[in-house]
């Protein structure tokens, strides 16, 4: 057997492709670009709701935000070791985002004005990202997989807190209950374009479905995404911003109106509200623990010799 037909042998299979496996560089090139885009959005989606820890409603609101950014920061760890397996390391990884030549995910360019948007983020932008990320539980490269897997455990429980922060405002004043509204106005439709352009103009899903990397399409994903939704806002007592929304009985499917694409890539191109503020903060926070990775190389490399020593 060829290299070649071993690698269409395993996907044929469904089993999944390893490291130690020969695959087409498009394959791994595609591969490098999910996973880094994907990691980066974990670290970077860091920065939204960290805005509001200093600033959450009690202590208890507090400790479970802080430990959600925690858990986005370890996301991005298990995605970057995950990339490291195709052969780039952290710090290329890394240098590209900072340099523009990596994307993160559009989502994570609108601000977060207010306590309620914890709530939406949590419910929208966790249940839109699980939903894509249970796909990608199957996806066919192992390391990427398994990271998904514990991944997906750690979304759930996102997502349950943030609809819990809505649940909690949608039955509160009548003020309280407004705020909820606003979030929801103001994330719906760009949780909607998380998943990507539609499938008629998406540049890799057709070979990504071939490669078994995506399961499914954008599209399909983000109808199973408003399918699952729409009865959520219900259940709070809110309005999905959409006039067009209604439930087609023939196709069991809540259909929605039109996406704003325009909108999509122009976030995507740069020129969304946050851009440049969040990858400005990005690079800082690198240059800023400069110190951090030197002292642990200079410990590694004093101590390399120490059987006792972990190295760095
Ligand atoms: N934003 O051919 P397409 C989280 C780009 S974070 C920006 O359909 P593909 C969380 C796309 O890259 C979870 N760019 O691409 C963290 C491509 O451009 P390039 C984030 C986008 O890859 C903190 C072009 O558009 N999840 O959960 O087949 C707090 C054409 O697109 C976007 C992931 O990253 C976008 N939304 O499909 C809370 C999931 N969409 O690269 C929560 C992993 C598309 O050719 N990624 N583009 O220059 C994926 O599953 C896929 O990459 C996508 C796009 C479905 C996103």
């Amino acid at each position: 057997m060829t290299p070649e037909e071993r690698f269409e042998a395993i996907l044929a299979a469904d089993e999944k492709v390893e490291p130690r496996d020969w695959m087409p560089d498009a394959y791994r090139k595609t591969l490098i670009r999910q996973i880094a885009q994907h990691a980066h959005s974990e670290v970077i989606g860091q920065q939204p709701e960290g805005n509001w820890i200093t600033r959450a409603p009690s202590l208890r609101r507090k400790a479970i935000l802080v430990a959600k950014v925690q858990d986005e920061a370890g996301h991005g760890l298990y995605l970057y070791s995950a990339a490291e397996t195709l052969g780039i390391s952290r710090d290329e990884l890394q240098d590209l985002l900072h340099a523009g030549k990596q994307k993160y995910s559009s989502i994570f360019n609108y601000p977060t004005l207010s306590w309620a948007d914890m709530g939406a983020i949590g419910w929208l932008v966790d249940g839109a990202a699980i939903t894509n990320q249970v796909m990608l539980t199957r996806t066919s490269y192992g390391p990427y997989a398994r990271a998904m897997i514990r991944i997906c455990k750690e979304e759930s429980f996102h997502q349950r807190q943030g609809y819990e922060i809505m649940l909690t405002l949608a039955n509160g004043s009548a003020e309280q209950k407004a705020m909820a509204q606003d979030a929801l106005d103001r994330w719906w439709w760009p949780s909607l374009m998380m998943f990507g352009p539609p499938d008629a103009e998406s540049t890799h899903t057709e070979q990504s479905v071939k490669w078994k990397i995506k399961r499914e399409t954008n599209d399909q994903l983000r109808q199973r995404f408003v399918d699952a939704t729409v009865p959520q806002a219900h259940f709070l007592g809110l309005t999905v911003p959409d006039p067009d929304l209604h439930w087609d009985e023939d196709s069991g499917h809540w259909r929605f109106g039109p996406i704003d694409w325009d909108e999509f890539w122009e976030v995507v191109k740069g020129n969304g509200p946050c851009n440049k503020e969040r990858l400005a903060h990005k690079v800082q926070a690198w240059e800023d623990g400069a110190w951090v990775r030197d002292a642990a190389r200079a410990h590694a490399a004093k101590h390399a010799d120490d059987p006792m020593e972990v190295s760095a």
